[in-house]
């Protein structure tokens, strides 16, 4: 993604909306509405780009998710639209069209039009909203170039149509028909998006999220060439959780399920663990993510610790081991899926994804500590395995520790305290300072000599760093290349001791060449990252390089391409100037080290004129998917997932 700052209000261009002159107060407070939200989508949607993009679709889908949360709704389909719309049907008990008394105009108007107006139906208990969730359909209305919504409901179907959030009438009865629900029709509006194009993968994944946390709603995505898939997972969490450790060995037959209700909260929980060494919990509050956590986690983790411990002890599974087992030791190779369903959910933290309701907390512990002692009074053999997978974590535990002392000394022991490959920059205000991490020495010499020493540090590599998806971390406190990152970055390591305050710069730009090995080396490094150094991505402090992959010369003249479309445009505009006599010569960067030093800085390294891309994490879940799938044991799916992706990888981007 680039940089770019989504907040700008999107000023002039706008068509004006033409008020008809008998609008009454309530218009113009509802006109009002509209423009601010197109004046200011990133408030409601987070940005105008991709990600807010698709949001749009996620913000109508939510709406018939909470009538299948209220118990009406058991079918979703989503249809991208050859023309760029989208079509989002549900089987609920549609749209009321009824005249609101005082309003005097239909629900459905009100729900399509005043911003903010969908929290204030009653659709249910258990209703979306979390983070951007629940901002309703009338945002996503007044950032469409047209939007139209129809209403199956009492043998009847009903019609109305917005433009730019506009009603172009009213709802009318267009026809009968004896099926209930609710059809909805949008065009982003280009005048604010940067992006207009749908994704399907992205669109998929969210759908494939929503079917295994509602067991019983089918959801079926049909893309621009009239492809179908349906998603429907009679397993519900337990399904999600084999899912996500497709690429991995689970330890036991099939994941623990837990499922059980109290005070008019949910609670469902599919645990299993597999014979990595990372922890993967996502958590849920009505289908939303809640990617900082929050009370129904801090259940959820007590009482397994607590089962299990109880479990071990009073079955003597301890005996030879001479430690006391902490909380930490019942994360190693664990995965699972927590989903509750919450009547009033208070979000809070930075993001506004982390649970906050207290009583949530002991319902969720009281649950799992019940069911889970059942589960394993009756499972002995499953119960046997987890805590020898626990009693491995708690020794290794203990040898990374060791490690860990010695790193420690040893940095103490350099004078700097810096890796010796490191060329560092001269200032030291981290917010202005740079390390490229570059592959091999002679880049890494390149770089050395084109870089602005005052801000750009330089840390090559020897080759391939370890890969962290299958070691345990004191192996990795042995890898030189990790120790060299760890020390240079200055952030120190481990979930103790790490602290992104005392990172010495302020990007983390990764440098590798254009070919299969760079590739896989950046892979490699932002396994890392993800994996142990999370926090950085999500403060947006690591980026890629996007070196060129082409240069073209003519005669004296000549231009860098960052990819096949760019080198054709620029070689056929160089043909036509020199009237096709042109002999044009194109060089295809495969390394780095071909650029000589006042290349790389002008094409790659040089603020003015690189351009950055940003690594960002959007869905934990399906990051960890693909690390896993690329870095995991297991070479079946990775083939399959290159193939399936080959045809979205241009510059590599991730
Ligand atoms: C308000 C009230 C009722 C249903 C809905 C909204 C509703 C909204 C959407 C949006 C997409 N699909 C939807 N389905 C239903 C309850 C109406 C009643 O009591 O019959």
């Amino acid at each position: 993604m680039p940089e770019t700052d989504s907040n700008t209000p999107i000023p002039s261009i706008q068509p004006e909306i033409p008020v008809p002159s008998t609008y009454g107060a309530n218009n113009i407070q509802v006109l009002d509405g509209i423009e601010h939200v197109r004046m200011r989508p990133a408030m409601y949607i987070g940005d105008i780009h991709s990600r807010g993009l698709h949001h749009l679709v996620y913000e109508i889908v939510d709406n018939s998710i909470d009538e299948t949360l209220g118990g009406f709704n058991d079918y979703i389909f989503v249809s991208l639209n050859p023309d760029g719309s989208v079509t989002v049907i549900d089987r609920g008990r549609g749209i009321p069209v009824d005249i609101h008394p005082e309003k005097g105009k239909s629900a459905l108007e009100l729900v399509m039009t005043v911003i903010g107006a969908g929290g204030k139906f009653d659709k249910g208990a258990y209703k979306v909203s979390g983070g951007l969730h629940g901002v309703g359909a009338s945002v996503v209305n007044a950032l469409s170039e047209w939007c139209e919504v129809e209403v199956y409901r009492d043998g009847k179907v009903y019609f109305q149509r917005f433009e730019r959030g506009v009603p172009q009438g009213d709802v009318k009865a267009i026809g009968s028909s004896d099926q209930r629900g609710t059809k909805t029709t949008f065009m982003p509006d280009h005048l604010i998006f940067k992006i207009t194009e749908f994704r399907k993968d992205i669109i998929v994944d969210r759908m494939r999220e929503l079917a295994f946390l509602n067991r019983n709603l089918s959801i079926t995505v049909q893309d621009t060439q009239g492809e179908i898939e349906v998603f429907h997972f009679e397993g519900g969490l337990k399904e999600f959780v084999l899912f996500i450790d497709e690429n991995r060995m689970g330890l036991l037959k099939e994941p623990i399920y837990i499922y059980g209700e109290r005070d008019s909260t949910i609670v469902e929980i599919a645990l299993q663990y597999n014979d990595t060494y990372q922890e993967n919990v996502f958590s849920y509050v009505n289908n939303i993510n809640t990617q900082e956590g929050g009370t129904h986690v801090t259940g959820f983790r007590k009482a397994l610790t607590r089962t299990l411990n109880a479990y071990a002890q009073k079955n003597d599974l301890l005996k030879n081991l001479k430690l006391a087992l902490t909380g930490d030791d019942f994360k190693e190779g664990l995965t699972a899926v927590i989903s509750v369903k919450v009547a009033e959910p208070q979000f809070e933290g930075q993001t506004k994804t982390k649970l906050g309701n207290s009583e949530t907390q002991s319902i969720v512990e009281t649950i799992l500590n019940e069911q889970l002692s059942e589960y394993a009074e009756s499972n002995p053999n499953v119960l046997k395995v987890i805590i020898e997978k626990v009693k491995g974590a708690a020794m290794s535990r203990e040898a990374a520790r060791k490690a860990k002392e010695l790193t420690r000394r040893k940095s103490v022991l350099e004078s700097s305290g810096l890796p010796g490959k490191l060329a560092d920059c001269s200032i030291n205000d981290p917010e202005h300072c740079e390390l490229y991490i570059v592959e091999g020495d002679s880049a890494g010499g390149s770089a050395k000599q084109g870089r602005d020493r005052s801000f750009q540090a330089i840390l090559p590599l020897k080759g391939k760093i370890l890969n962290v998806e299958k070691a345990r971390l004191h192996k990795m406190l042995e890898n030189e290349e990790i120790k060299t990152i760890i020390l240079a970055l200055g952030t120190s390591f481990g979930e103790e001791e790490f602290s992104t305050e005392k990172l010495r710069y302020g990007k983390i730009i990764i440098m590798t060449d254009a070919d299969v090995d760079g590739a896989h080396i950046r892979t490699l490094l932002l396994t890392f990252f993800f994996r142990h150094m999370r926090a950085l991505i999500d403060a947006g402090r690591v980026y890629i390089a996007q070196p060129p992959l082409y240069l073209v010369k003519s005669g004296k003249e000549q231009q860098y391409a960052w990819d096949d479309d760019e080198r054709n445009s620029i070689s056929d505009s160089m043909k036509k100037m020199q009237k096709g006599k042109a002999n044009i010569h194109i060089q295809r960067y495969k390394g780095l080290g071909e650029m000589n030093p006042e290349q790389l800085w002008s094409t790659t390294m040089d603020p003015a004129h690189r351009s950055l891309l940003l690594v960002s994490v959007e869905n934990a879940m399906e990051a960890d998917h693909v690390f896993s799938t690329l870095m995991g044991d297991k070479v079946e799916p990775r083939r399959d997932f290159i193939e399936k992706n080959a045809r979205y990888v241009r510059r590599l981007d991730v």
